[in-house]
């Protein structure tokens, strides 16, 4: 029987960490990764698993020197950080074995490091690999032939999370998604056909995360509307058991702006409490979507990509996207395009990357063809705030100065409060409108709601004044925060706009940290 440790390493400050935002929000983490607690599950009887999220907590070396198989997870934003406590382990002789995203992608750059590594979904290959590791028979490479029948999945351990650090709870509806972006590696990891695990499985696992204490949790598919009739039948049973359980969680996820085009989906994702939606919008330059094959965006049945943004907002739930520059089709002229796209669409986050090539996607395998790949392994290179492509019509210098300018210009407090105010203040977006409905069939659960919600905002609220530094941006917050509380003083609302304010914190730093980071500026100009 083994003692296993099972490692996510250290993230970067990234858009989504909120890293700067952590000490007004009281969390270490944003959500545990979904991976791990799934493994914990999938061990067989008999063995200990002890779960380690670096994000919230160090790694404890001599723990792991004890352990008989330490295993890592971990994306491309991971990879150095993933190599470091490898070599730190092997240093002390430890059993490793790794899987995740970014071996999946990318073997080579970890084999040599593990003694074990795993591409793809792990839900057979990982039990497999424990029952021959203990006939000492195992192989060094682990690939399921056959994708996971997510009705097979166990729900993932999280007793063994320290869930009360994070602010949302994590849970998988389905895997894979339809369309056939260039760029995209999950289709490639995880098929074109969508998915589903049971309606039991999911409303088991939701009962598990209210019980770990969270009011909130993020649907972490690749696309949850894949398949749409499919998921129709089971946002009817999330609805169902937010109403019997009164509506305990809220949730956040990710889908293609497709979803614009169907009312009754976008009803049913407002009803079971779905409050904010992020989408994968990419560029308003047609050329761009053509070339990138994210034809999905292009379809004008339901209006512009404008338009179903505002569709989406009016049936009741935010809207957060991705955006990308440095498609073969841009050209300098991008960057304005976008930063009118994400105000006219009132989107208050909009999380801009540069256009990065996966390896094992159709893009990498054409701009390898091309020779338009820059391979060496910085910490820019392969995600984060760089590239690895090298861009057609714009120079790298171009593509790296107009994206910061971009994120700059996106992330002042007046751009980030005029869409925020247009989009709460002015379009009165209503999120949470079954939830809303419901309590006020329940006094009593609104009271205890209301109190809970105004006291996060205040506390929210005196950290910020506490430990913001910068003059003006104190002021900023004080100034939208009280506006906000006048015009709408709805309990879940202010509690919402004062995480607003500490998010535009960490989005405001990130973008100040990136015009001093020397190796992006170095990678400009090469
Ligand atoms: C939800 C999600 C997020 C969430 C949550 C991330 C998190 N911290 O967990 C959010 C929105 C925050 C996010 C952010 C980012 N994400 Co993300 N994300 C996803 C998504 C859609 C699902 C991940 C998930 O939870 N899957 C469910 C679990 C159960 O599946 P799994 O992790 O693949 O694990 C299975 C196997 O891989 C295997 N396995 C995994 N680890 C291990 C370890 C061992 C030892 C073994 C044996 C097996 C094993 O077993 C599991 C069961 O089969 C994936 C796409 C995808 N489907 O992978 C992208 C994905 C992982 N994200 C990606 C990226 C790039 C990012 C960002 C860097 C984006 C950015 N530029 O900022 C940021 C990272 C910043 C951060 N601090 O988190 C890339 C990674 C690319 C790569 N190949 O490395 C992916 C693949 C999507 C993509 N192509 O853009 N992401
Ligand atoms: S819609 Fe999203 S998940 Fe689907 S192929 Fe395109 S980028 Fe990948």
């Amino acid at each position: 029987m083994a003692d296993i440790v099972l490692i996510n390493p250290r993230f970067e400050v990234s858009y989504w960490g909120l890293e700067h935002a952590m000490p007004f929000l009281g969390i270490r983490a944003v959500l545990p990764v979904a991976n791990l607690p799934l493994l914990a599950a999938l061990t067989p009887p008999g063995h200990g698993v002890t779960l380690v999220d670096e994000n919230v907590e160090a790694i404890d070396f001599e723990r792991c020197a004890r352990a008989d198989i330490v295993g890592l997870t971990g994306m491309n934003v991971q990879r150095l950080r993933i190599k470091e406590i490898l070599r730190e382990l092997k240093r002390r002789d430890v059993f490793t074995v790794v899987g995740g995203p970014w071996v999946t992608v990318r073997e080579d750059d970890l084999a040599d490091l593990a003694d074990v590594i795993f591409v793809g979904e792990a839900e057979e290959t990982w039990p497999r690999f424990l029952t021959e590791w203990e006939a000492s028979r195992y192989q060094t490479r682990y690939e399921q032939t056959e994708r996971t029948d997510m009705a097979t999945v166990p729900a993932p351990r999280l007793d063994l999370l320290r869930m009360k650090d994070y602010a949302f709870g994590s849970v998988q509806f389905s895997r894979g998604c339809p369309f056939e972006c260039e760029f995209c590696d999950i289709i490639v990891t995880f098929g074109r056909r969508p998915r589903i695990k049971s309606s039991a499985q999911i409303l088991a696992e939701l009962d598990a995360i209210v019980a770990a204490g969270k009011h909130s949790a993020f649907i972490v598919d690749d696309n949850l509307i894949g398949n749409k009739r499919a998921i129709k039948l089971l946002l009817r049973d999330v609805v169902a058991w937010q109403e019997r359980r009164g509506y305990p969680l809220m949730f956040a996820t990710e889908a293609s702006i497709d979803l614009a085009e169907d009312a009754e989906l976008m009803q049913l994702m407002v009803d079971a409490n779905i409050a904010s939606v992020f989408i994968g919008i990419e560029t308003p330059n047609e050329e761009s979507l053509r070339e990138t094959k994210k034809l999905q965006n292009l379809r004008t049945r339901g209006g512009t990509m404008l338009e179903k943004v505002h569709r989406i907002q009016k049936t009741g739930m935010e809207v957060w996207c991705g955006i990308i520059v440095g498609f073969d089709n841009d050209d300098t002229s991008v960057f304005a395009a976008q930063r009118r796209f994400v105000r006219e669409a009132r989107i208050v986050h909009a999380m801009v990357n540069m256009l990065v090539a996966i390896p094992r996607t159709p893009l990498y395998a054409r701009l390898a063809a091309e020779g338009r790949l820059d391979l060496s392994d910085d910490a820019a290179s392969w995600g984060g705030f760089g590239t690895n492509v090298i861009p057609r019509r714009i120079s790298r210098q171009a593509l790296r100065a107009g994206y910061i300018d971009l994120m700059h210009d996106l992330y002042t407090p007046e751009a980030y409060f005029e869409r925020l105010d247009e989009l709460y203040l002015t379009a009165k977006l209503q999120i949470g409108r079954a939830r809303t409905r419901y309590l006020r069939r329940h006094p009593l659960r609104r009271f205890r709601l209301n109190a809970r919600l105004l006291a996060e905002a205040a506390a929210i609220f005196l950290m910020l004044m506490r430990g913001v530094s910068e003059r003006a941006l104190w002021d900023e917050y004080c100034h939208h925060l009280m506006r906000a509380a006048w015009r709408r003083p709805e309990p879940e609302f202010i509690q919402s706009y004062a995480i607003k304010c500490a998010m535009h914190y960490h989005a405001y730093q990130m973008v100040q940290q990136m015009h001093s980071q020397p190796q992006l500026s170095t990678r400009a100009a090469a």
